[in-house]
């Protein structure tokens, strides 16, 4: 169903080398994964799952999400950090808790064992996880890729945790990728949907976006709101940060990364809407520049992308709205 979803950009911003790949990727998506992953590589099992805090995010990934591994509610507000995750409410910050809903996802990612962990984190509210169907899959060369079910399944990890109000629980699911194929690509949207399991409805979605530089793949996401002071002071003063960071998340560890990205900073883009159409929203990077005080790595030549474009999926339109 979600193969079917045709976006035009407004803004095309792609190169023939970059039109030529897509072509190619486009061609057969399921091929290139299993190209990429052929039989032997890691598989989900094989992926670290520490969750030294039981809060069911993995410390890996509370790692790249600033997150305190060994507290199951980093900020104490009677939300696990999982379950403020997968509300989209702010984890570190008493004050910011989810507001009234019956189900939502959240996307992240983080670089385990040689590959690429996708992590999906639904609060289903008092919904059984036989009640809904994930799919997933990638913005590719202005248009929607689904993942083939095959795929996702063979490579899922799934765990269930309690939610804050009696009869409600968060689910994870994680599914690893090769970096190859986003390395291949550059960037990627990558889409989830739960949809409920007897109507096929859309119920949910959300998207990460990742990106390859120079051989290190990283995540695009918003800056915490606990670091908007320290973020926002040069660039974004007192509005509202309009920005993202980009935090590398190589598959092999901090190790994968160059002697060009400066430990203790993360790449700041100030970022304006360009162009939007058919699902597709077009980014332009207005302003750049390292920022210190972050447990992550800045490309060295950072200030560079400004002028540069990117685009990605509104989630809206995968549910319908
Ligand atoms: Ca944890
Ligand atoms: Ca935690
Ligand atoms: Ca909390």
């Amino acid at each position: 169903m979600k193969n079917e979803l045709r976006a035009q950009p407004a803004v095309s911003t792609y190169s023939p080398s970059w039109a030529y790949k897509g072509l190619a990727l486009i061609a057969g998506l399921g091929a290139l994964l299993l190209t990429l992953a052929p039989d032997g590589a890691v598989r989900a099992s094989q992926i670290i799952h520490t969750d030294s805090d039981g809060d069911g995010l993995v410390d890996a990934q509370e790692q790249v999400l600033s997150l305190n591994q060994n507290s199951a509610d980093t900020d104490n507000d009677g939300y696990s950090d999982l379950e403020e995750v997968a509300r989209h409410s702010e984890p570190t910050m008493y004050h910011s808790t989810p507001l009234p809903s019956n189900i939502n996802l959240a996307l992240s990612a983080r670089g385990d064992s040689g590959r690429l962990v996708v992590v999906f984190a639904i609060y289903l509210g008092d919904r059984e996880p036989a009640d809904i169907e994930l799919s997933m899959g990638v913005l590719l060369r202005n248009r929607i890729g689904h993942i083939p079910p095959w795929y996702f399944m063979r490579e899922a990890w799934m765990t269930l945790h309690p939610g804050s109000e009696p009869g409600t629980s968060v689910m994870v699911v994680e599914c690893s990728l090769p970096p190859n194929f986003i390395h291949a690509i550059g960037n990627v949207s990558i889409y989830g949907v739960v949809e409920d399991s007897q109507t096929g409805a859309a119920l949910a979605a959300d998207v990460v976006d990742l990106g390859s530089q120079s051989g290190v793949v990283f995540m695009r996401s918003m800056p915490p709101i606990r670091t908007a002071t320290q973020i926002g002071g040069a660039i974004g003063g007192t509005q509202p940060l309009s920005g993202s960071v980009y935090l590398p998340i190589p598959p092999g560890g901090d190790g994968d990364i160059p002697m060009s990205w400066v430990p203790g900073e993360v790449c700041y883009q100030k970022t304006q809407v360009v162009g939007a159409g058919g699902g597709l929203v077009s980014h332009e990077v207005v302003e750049a520049e390292c920022r210190d005080g972050w447990d992550a790595y800045c490309k060295i030549d950072c200030a560079s992308s400004v002028g540069s474009t990117y685009d990605t999926l509104d989630p809206a339109v995968l549910i319908g709205g």
